[in-house]
């Protein structure tokens, strides 16, 4: 199995996860499929690079994060085989780096709307937000986190290793306990699958009750979306697909069951009235400048559908 169908099979079990993450497997899968690809022409070239992208998007139908990495990496410039396969290659090597920088900035910029003694509410698995409370931390500011177990795959797992690692002071809740203990709550942080034009967030299952929940107690209500997770389809009024998965995520012996059915959707949809602020590596943003994010970062435009086409 070459490096394309690999991670493409790990992205699909779920083995990498987390939007940011499947974006860089996806680039370097890419990146290793340039570089070793023989081909006698350019037409070569792009059919071989098109079905390895093809492999790598139809893995998870809802994260842009996969589909925009993959766009940025095959948009070659170059009219014959050795210029487009460099130029694949530094496309891959510069989204990988400027993806890890921007986690980083995003810690920084939404690090600064956490106080001293602040208690943090974060579900699942987001390495953007957990930036932002890691930063927090650094910067010597004494927090409490409240992670939700985040159902069915249980991520919050996840995250109460890593902040036991980094020495934060947390306390694992069940998914239903968010109305119970919002009031204790300062401020809520959560990551990004997709952000759409009208700032809306696509995320987590669980992410839009979390924010109904803050809503209700006035608590902020913060996201954590780098750039490329900004999505420029919905310019076109395309819609985001919501992932739904196996049955055996949730109930394992579905098949003993003759008139049960499971519904497994990966994520939900919280509006943008319901957010205060989204974090970004260029700055914090109402979600009403989305539509900016996504035609100044991503080249997107109204009115111009192809953007930036490969
Ligand atoms: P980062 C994850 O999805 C969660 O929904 C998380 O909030 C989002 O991706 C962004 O994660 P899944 O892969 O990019 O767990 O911030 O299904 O790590």
């Amino acid at each position: 199995m070459n490096q394309v169908e690999d991670t493409a099979q790990k992205i699909s079990t779920m083995e990498i996860r987390g939007a940011g993450r499947i974006a860089r497997a996806a680039a370097e899968a890419l990146r290793d499929h340039a570089s070793k690809m023989e081909a006698s022409s350019l037409e070569e070239f792009d059919s071989s690079l098109s079905r390895a992208a093809q492999t790598l998007l139809k893995t998870r139908p809802t994260a842009v994060s996969l589909s925009n990495a993959v766009m940025m990496v095959i948009r070659y410039q170059g009219g014959e085989v050795e210029a487009a396969r460099q130029s694949v290659v530094d496309n891959a090597s510069r989204f990988i780096e400027s993806s890890l920088r921007a986690v980083e900035q995003i810690g920084e910029i939404g690090s600064r709307r956490i106080r001293n003694g602040d208690t943090v509410l974060t579900p699942c698995n987001s390495d953007a937000a957990l930036w932002i409370i890691e930063t927090a931390n650094r910067q010597g500011k004494d927090i409490t986190v409240l992670a939700t177990e985040s159902r069915p795959r249980y991520q919050g797992h996840l995250t109460i290793r890593r902040l036991e690692k980094a020495g934060i002071s947390t306390e694992l809740i069940v998914d239903s306990a968010v109305r119970s203990v919002i009031n204790q709550v300062d401020q809520v942080v959560v990551g990004a699958d997709v952000i759409t034009v009208n700032g809306t967030l696509v995320n987590k299952i669980g992410t839009s009750q979390i924010a109904l929940c803050a809503h209700e107690a006035r608590t902020s209500f913060m996201v954590a979306a780098e750039t490329y997770k900004f999505s420029p389809h919905t310019i076109m009024g395309d819609l985001v697909v919501i992932e739904e998965r196996s049955p055996e995520e949730v109930l394992p012996d579905i098949s003993q069951f003759r008139h049960v059915r499971v519904r497994n959707p990966a994520f939900d949809v919280t509006p943008h009235q319901y957010i205060d602020v989204i974090c970004t590596e260029v700055g914090a943003i109402p979600p009403e400048m989305s539509y900016l994010i996504i035609k100044e970062k991503l080249g997107w435009e109204l009115g111009k559908a192809t953007g930036h086409q490969p």
